[in-house]
C-alpha cells in the first residue's frame, strides 16, 4: 500500500469532547505480546509492530471493530495473520486506526508506521533532545508512536529491537533486561530489550543516542544482584553521584518499609535537558529532567539535592505503586500519583528531618493546592471528568492525594496500613486497579469501614473547620465544638461532610500535655474526629486552663480557624510539645498580623510593628532544643500567596507585598544581633556536604540574611554581595543571589552580571540566572522578562527556560505578575499564544497562573479578564490549552 499521511496538526476548531469515569468500559480486546522493531531516523522513524490481541471476555460476546489509538503517524502498512488489510478492511482517521471485523479468536496484528522525532516539539511520544532520541508516553504519547490500544488497563509484555547509526546513537536502551545487541551493515547497529512484567503502553520508552555511562549495582535484601546504570552527556558523569547514593537508598528503604524490592536486572536512568516535567518512571528505564539529576556543589543549591533524592525515589517507588499494580484509568491517577508521593515524602521524613519535610510539604500544600481548590481550577483528586488528561496532573491529583493517603494511615494505625498495602500488592499485582480496590484493602486489613472516606477522593474543595472551646475551671471541664463546611467548587454545589482526623493535645501552662481524662469516648487517643457537620466533645478533670494544639502534624488536609488569642498562639510557638505546630503557630500569628497590615495598607492607616512577634522569634533562635532547619522555618513569614489564598477576595497583592517588608524589616532591624550570629555560625566550614544538619544551618543563614537584607537594605545588600562573591558553593551563591535580586540596588546588576559570566556555559546555571531576573518585586519586572525572551540562552522550545523564566514571574512573583499596569497578564497571554503550537503541554500549565484572577480586587480583576478571554478567543488553541483557560474563564 502507499503511504497514508493524516492531516496535518491536530488543533480544534470544536469544543473538544469530554471523557467520563462514568462512561468507563473494559477494552473490547487485549493485548497479550508487542515486538516492536524501531529503526531510528531523526526526520523518518520507522515502527513495525507485532502485537498478538484477543477478544476480551469481560467485554461481552461481541468485541466488535478493534479501534487503535494513533496521532501523527504515516501508515505504510497493515497485515493480519500475515495477510494485507484492504482499504475495505481498516478505516483511517486523525486519531485512529479501526479495524472493522477483527477475528473472534486470538491474533496477530503487524502494522507498520513511521513518524518524524525531528518534528515532535510537544515532546510527547518519540523526540530529539539534544541529539539524543527519547520517549515520553504517560499520558497518550504511545500513539504517537504506533498504532495501540492506548489506555492504562490494556497490559502487555513488550520486546523492542532498536536499530539506528552506531555513530550517532552509540548507546541503545529500552524497557526490561537487555537479549542481543550487534553491528549491522552501513554503519547501524542494534539492541533487542526484554520487560518480562505486563505493562501498560504509557510505560514504555526507548532512548538512543551519545550518552556516557556511570555504573554502580544494588544487591536485593534476598540476594540479586541488580546493575544500576545513569546515563547522562558525556562529560557529565561527575555529576551523578548523588543521584547514583539516593537510588541506592531509596531502593533499601523500600524493602524494609513496605517489603518491595526491585525485579529487573538492571536500573537505568537517563538524564535529558528537554522534558516536560521533572521525570517519568517508565518501566525499568526511568527518563528524567537533568534538572533533578546532575548535582555538584559548585552547580547545585540545597534544595537542589532534596528535590533529586525525593524525585529518584519516588520514580523509583512506582515500579511497586504504578508499575506493578497500575491504573485501570487515567481517572484513577491519584492511585498510583498520591499513593507514591506519600512514599517519597516518608522516605525524606525517615531519611532527613521529619518536621521540616512536612513543614516544606504543607507550604506546597497552602501555595499551590489551596489556591487550586478555591478557584476554577478546582477538582476532585479523583476527577470525574476531564478533555485532556495531562491538565489533571495537578497537585489536587498528587500533593492532596497524598494527603489523604496520610490521613488513612493514621486513621487505621501504621500496622493494619501496611498490611493493607501488602495485601493491594498481593492481590492486584499485575493489574490495573481502582481506589475503591485500595480501600477495600485497607478495609479488609483494618477491619474498619472507610465508606464515608472515600468522599475524600470524590469532592472538591477545602473543608473550612472552626473550633470553639470553653473551659469551666471550677468544673475542670474543658468542651470543644467544631463545625464543618466545605464551599462549593465549579459544578460540585452540594457538599457532604467529610471524615476529618484532627490531631490534638491540651497543653498546660508548663508546656507538657495534659491528660486526656474523662473524654469523650473517641477522643482520649488524641484524635478528634469529626465526621458530621458539628460535633462537640468534653474533657474533665483538668486544674488549670489547657490551651488547644490541634491539627497536630496537619492531621488533615483543612483550614482551621480557632477561637485562641494571640497570646495562647504565641505560647504554642514556645511550648507546643508538637513542633509541626510550635511552626504552625507562627505562621498563623504571622497571617493575622500580616492580613490587618494589608488592609491597613489598603487603607492608607499607618502601620505598626509586632515586638511580642519578634520577641517570640527571637526566644525559638536561642532555643537550643531546636534544630536550625526548624528555626529557619519559624523564621521564613507566610508567603505571598498563602496570605492571598487566606484573605481569598478582594485581593490586592502590592499592600500583601508591602506589610510582609514591613513586618519582614521591623524583624530585622529587631532581632540584628541574633540574627548575625545566626547568620555567621550557618557558614558551615570545610567540604560541602549535602547532609540535612549542614543544609539547616545553611537555610537558617539563608533565612537570617533575608530579614537583615528586609531591616537595613544597605547592609544587607552589602553583606549577600560579599557572600556571592566569596561563596564556596551553589547553595551559598544561590541564596545570597536571591536575596540581592529581590533588592532595588545597584549590587543586584552587578551580581546578576558577575552570575552569567560563571553560569553561561552551563544550561542549569543559565535557568537559575532567567529565575533571578523574574523574581524581582519589581513594576519594571514584566519589562525585563519579555526583554530575556529574546536573549539567546531563552528558547519557547525548551520547557525547562519557558519555566525559569515565565513561570517563575507568573507562579513565584505575585506582585509582579499582578502590576497594576496589567503588563504581567498581557505577558503570560502572549507567551500562551506563542507556546501553545510549540508545547501545548506546557502551555497549559503555564495558564494556571490565571487560576487566582477571580480573588483579585476589581482593577485587576478586569485587566487579567481581557487577557484571558483574548487567548480563548484565539484561533486553534490545543485541547490542552483550551481546556484550561475555559475552566479558568468560566
Ligand atoms: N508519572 C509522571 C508524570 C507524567 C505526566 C504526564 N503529563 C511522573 C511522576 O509523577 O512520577
Ligand atoms: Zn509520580
Amino acid at each position: 500500500m502507499s503511504p497514508v499521511h493524516p492531516r496535518e496538526a491536530a488543533t480544534h476548531t470544536e469544543t473538544p469532547p469530554v471523557v467520563r469515569l462514568a462512561d468507563y468500559e473494559p477494552p473490547r480486546y487485549l493485548v497479550e505480546r508487542v515486538s516492536l522493531g524501531i529503526s531510528l531516523h531523526p526526520r523518518e522513524t520507522r515502527v513495525h509492530s507485532r502485537l498478538d490481541i484477543r477478544p476480551n471476555p469481560a467485554a461481552g460476546p461481541e468485541a466488535g471493530p478493534l479501534a487503535l489509538d494513533g496521532e501523527r503517524l504515516v501508515l505504510h502498512a497493515v497485515t493480519l495473520d500475515g495477510q494485507p488489510l484492504g482499504p475495505g478492511q481498516y478505516s483511517l482517521t486523525d486519531e485512529r486506526l479501526v479495524i472493522h471485523e477483527p477475528p473472534s479468536r486470538p491474533f496477530t496484528l503487524e502494522i507498520e508506521t513511521s513518524c518524524d522525532p525531528d518534528a515532535n516539539t510537544e515532546l510527547s511520544g518519540l523526540y530529539r533532545s539534544n541529539g539524543v532520541y527519547c520517549t515520553q508516553c504517560e499520558a497518550e504519547g504511545f500513539r504517537r508512536i504506533t498504532y495501540y490500544i492506548d489506555r492504562p488497563d490494556v497490559l502487555a509484555t513488550f520486546t523492542t529491537r532498536i536499530e539506528a547509526a552506531a555513530a550517532d546513537a552509540p548507546v541503545l536502551l529500552s524497557n526490561g533486561n537487555p537479549v542481543e545487541a550487534g553491528a549491522l551493515d552501513d554503519g547501524r547497529h542494534y539492541a533487542v530489550w526484554h520487560d518480562p512484567f505486563p505493562k501498560p503502553s504509557y510505560l514504555f520508552a526507548l532512548v538512543a543516542g551519545d550518552l556516557a555511562q556511570v555504573e554502580d549495582r544494588f544487591i536485593t535484601a534476598s540476594g540479586r544482584e541488580v546493575s544500576l546504570r545513569i546515563y547522562v552527556e558525556p562529560g557529565k558523569e561527575d555529576r551523578c553521584g548523588w543521584a547514583m547514593d539516593s537510588l541506592k537508598r531509596a531502593m533499601r528503604w523500600d524493602e524494609e518499609a513496605f517489603g518491595r524490592e526491585y525485579d529487573l536486572d538492571v536500573f537505568m536512568i537517563v538524564a535529558v535537558p528537554d522534558f516536560n516535567m521533572g521525570a517519568m518512571e517508565n518501566k525499568g528505564l526511568n527518563v528524567f529532567n537533568d534538572k533533578y539529576i546532575l548535582a555538584r556543589p559548585d552547580t547545585a543549591t540545597d534544595a537542589d539535592y532534596a528535590h533529586i533524592e525525593s524525585i529518584i525515589a519516588h520514580e523509583y517507588f512506582h515500579n511497586w505503586t504504578g508499575n506493578r499494580v497500575t491504573c485501570r484509568d487515567w481517572f484513577q491517577l491519584c492511585l498510583k500519583e498520591g499513593l507514591t508521593v506519600f512514599r517519597d515524602q516518608e522516605f525524606t521524613i525517615a531519611t532527613r528531618s521529619g518536621t521540616a519535610k512536612r513543614i516544606a510539604d504543607v507550604r506546597l500544600l497552602r501555595n499551590q493546592q489551596f489556591p487550586e481548590d478555591a478557584g476554577p481550577l478546582a477538582h476532585p483528586v479523583r476527577p470525574s471528568q476531564y478533555m485532556e488528561i495531562n491538565n489533571f496532573y495537578t497537585a489536587t491529583v498528587y500533593e492532596k492525594g497524598a494527603e489523604i493517603v496520610r490521613m488513612m494511615r493514621n486513621l487505621i494505625g501504621a500496622d493494619a496500613f501496611r498490611r493493607g498495602m501488602d495485601l493491594y500488592f498481593d492481590r492486584h499485582d499485575g493489574q490495573a486497579a481502582t481506589v475503591e480496590q485500595f480501600l477495600a484493602c485497607m478495609e479488609e486489613a483494618s477491619g474498619r469501614n472507610l465508606q464515608q472516606f472515600m468522599t475524600w477522593y470524590e469532592q472538591a474543595g477545602t473543608p473550612h473547620v472552626t473550633i470553639a472551646t470553653r473551659f469551666e475551671p471550677a468544673a475542670g471541664r474543658l468542651s470543644i465544638q467544631a463545625a464543618q463546611v466545605t464551599p462549593p467548587t465549579p459544578g460540585q454545589g452540594d457538599k457532604q461532610p467529610l471524615l476529618i482526623p484532627l490531631a490534638f493535645g491540651l497543653v498546660g501552662a508548663g508546656g507538657r500535655d495534659l491528660p486526656l481524662q474523662g473524654a469523650t469516648a473517641g477522643a482520649e487517643a488524641g484524635v478528634l474526629e469529626l465526621a458530621e457537620p458539628q460535633q462537640s466533645w468534653t474533657f474533665k478533670g483538668l486544674d488549670e486552663r489547657p490551651v488547644l494544639s490541634v491539627n497536630r502534624g496537619f492531621s488533615a488536609p483543612v483550614r482551621v480557624k480557632t477561637d485562641l488569642s494571640d497570646a495562647d498562639w504565641l505560647f504554642l510557638m514556645g511550648h507546643d510539645p508538637d513542633e509541626f505546630n510550635r511552626w504552625e503557630a507562627g505562621q498563623i500569628y504571622a497571617k493575622r498580623l500580616l492580613i490587618a497590615l494589608a488592609q491597613a495598607c489598603i487603607e492608607g492607616r499607618r502601620l505598626w510593628d509586632a515586638p511580642d512577634y519578634a520577641e517570640a522569634l527571637r526566644r525559638s533562635l536561642r532555643d537550643q532544643s531546636l534544630t536550625p532547619a526548624l528555626q529557619a522555618e519559624l523564621l521564613t513569614l507566610p508567603s505571598e500567596a498563602d496570605l492571598a489564598s487566606e484573605i481569598g477576595r478582594n485581593v490586592e497583592p502590592v499592600a500583601i507585598h508591602a506589610a510582609r517588608q514591613h513586618l519582614g524589616g521591623f524583624i530585622g532591624r529587631t532581632l540584628g544581633e541574633d540574627l548575625r550570629e545566626a547568620y555567621e555560625q550557618g557558614d558551615v566550614p570545610g567540604p560541602y556536604s549535602p547532609d540535612p544538619d549542614s543544609a539547616g544551618r545553611r537555610s537558617l543563614r539563608a533565612a537570617a540574611l533575608t530579614l537583615l537584607a528586609a531591616g537595613d537594605p544597605a547592609s544587607g545588600a552589602a553583606l549577600a554581595l560579599g557572600q556571592f562573591e566569596a561563596g564556596r558553593n551553589m547553595t551559598e551563591i544561590f541564596s545570597a543571589l536571591a536575596v540581592l535580586a529581590r533588592l532595588d540596588r545597584p549590587e543586584r546588576e552587578h551580581a546578576l552580571a558577575a552570575f552569567y559570566d560563571r553560569a553561561a556555559d552551563d544550561h542549569l546555571l543559565v535557568d537559575k540566572w532567567l529565575s533571578l531576573h523574574a523574581l524581582g518585586p519589581f513594576p519594571s519586572t514584566p519589562h525585563r522578562v519579555r526583554a530575556l525572551m529574546d536573549h539567546s540562552a531563552f528558547s519557547l522550545r525548551k520547557p525547562n527556560k519557558v519555566r525559569a523564566l515565565i513561570g517563575t514571574f507568573a507562579g513565584s512573583n505575585p506582585v509582579a505578575f499582578n502590576d497594576r499596569s496589567g503588563e504581567g497578564y498581557q505577558l503570560l497571554a502572549d507567551v500562551l499564544l506563542a507556546l501553545d503550537p510549540i508545547n501545548p503541554q506546557v502551555a497549559a500549565r503555564l495558564a494556571g497562573n490565571f487560576k487566582s484572577w477571580r480573588m483579585l480586587e476589581p482593577q485587576r480583576q478586569a485587566l487579567a479578564g481581557r487577557e484571558i478571554a483574548r487567548v480563548q478567543a484565539a484561533p486553534a488553541l490545543s485541547r490542552d490549552l483550551t481546556e484550561i483557560i475555559s475552566m479558568i474563564a468560566k
